[in-house]
């Protein structure tokens, strides 16, 4: 899944796009290099960010969705409110990716009744303050409990659960133990479901260049994380993550290939 934001703040400088024809030559480049999956975003939802109003966030998006429908490319869009969500699917979304995870009240709503794969992710708090003080008694079973509970409402809802990924949210106010717990674990994060294939619903995982890596790292700049980030994306493969969310397609498609490749689970691997 590669990442497009269009927003003049995201986190890294490298992936804003404000401007829709740079945003689309973007989605382009992206495409050549391998991403099956585009995820298209307009309000930063770094640490410290201020939310944008519906309206502002509805005018960056829908240029770039409806030119997006012509891309032979299936696409997610990056929102937490339920407007937003129901003018994206009325304009062709292919996927809700909401950062909340579906907890306001009129989200299961907006989405229930579409035909959109849905990704739920668990963040701890509000953008703006998610960082200053996070803390669990026990990361895994907290983040485990909050995907379950959430994707059991979305199917009491009607949603069928071929449809839905879960997300643990790496840095969704979160501290760098909480990331390391939640990736060491990542498999036991995904609810059991005899509907699915192999039995558990799957998980999509975005880490890449986040400030986890650079405590990692020692890596300041979101520019220089890039090796530490390949590291993370096939550590995620490697513990079941069907879909890797990611700024830079062609470097982690070329990691995954030599990971596939060499590695000992193949057949686990995403394609
Ligand atoms: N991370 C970001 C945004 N959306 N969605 C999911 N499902 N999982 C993630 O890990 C995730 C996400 C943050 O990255 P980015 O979009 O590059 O930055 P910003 O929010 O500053 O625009």
């Amino acid at each position: 899944m590669g990442v497009l934001n269009l927003t003049p703040d995201s986190f890294h400088p490298g992936a804003r796009h404000p401007d829709p024809d740079q945003a689309l030559a973007r989605a382009r480049v992206m495409l050549d290099e391998g991403a099956h999956l585009l995820d298209i975003g307009a309000e930063s939802t770094r640490p410290g960010a201020e939310p944008v109003s519906a309206e502002t966030e509805w005018a960056r998006l829908a240029p770039v969705l409806e030119a997006l429908r012509g891309f032979p490319v299936p696409v997610s869009v990056d929102t937490r409110r339920p407007e937003v969500m129901r003018r994206a699917l009325a304009l062709g979304a292919d996927m809700i990716n909401d950062v909340s995870g579906f907890t306001h009240p009129d989200a299961v709503a907006a989405v229930a009744g579409s035909a959109a794969g849905l990704c739920v992710m668990h963040m701890a708090g509000e953008p703006a303050t998610m960082q200053q003080a996070p803390a669990y008694q026990d990361p895994v079973a907290q983040v485990g409990g909050f995907l379950h509970a959430q994707a059991g409402q979305l199917i009491a809802a009607g949603v069928s659960p071929e449809r839905l990924v879960l997300d643990p949210g790496i840095g969704f106010g979160k501290r760098t133990e909480d990331n390391l717990a939640l990736m060491r674990h990542l498999p036991e994060l995904a609810p059991p479901c005899a509907a699915v294939p192999g039995g558990r619903l799957p998980l999509l995982v975005g880490l890449s260049r986040k400030s986890f890596i650079g405590a990692l790292t020692g890596r300041e700049r979101t520019a220089d994380r890039l090796a530490g980030s390949l590291a993370g994306a096939i550590a995620a493969a490697a513990a079941g993550a069907k879909i890797l969310r990611v700024h830079d397609v062609a470097a982690t498609v070329d990691a995954l290939a030599v990971w596939r490749a060499l590695g000992p689970s193949a057949s686990a691997a995403p394609h």
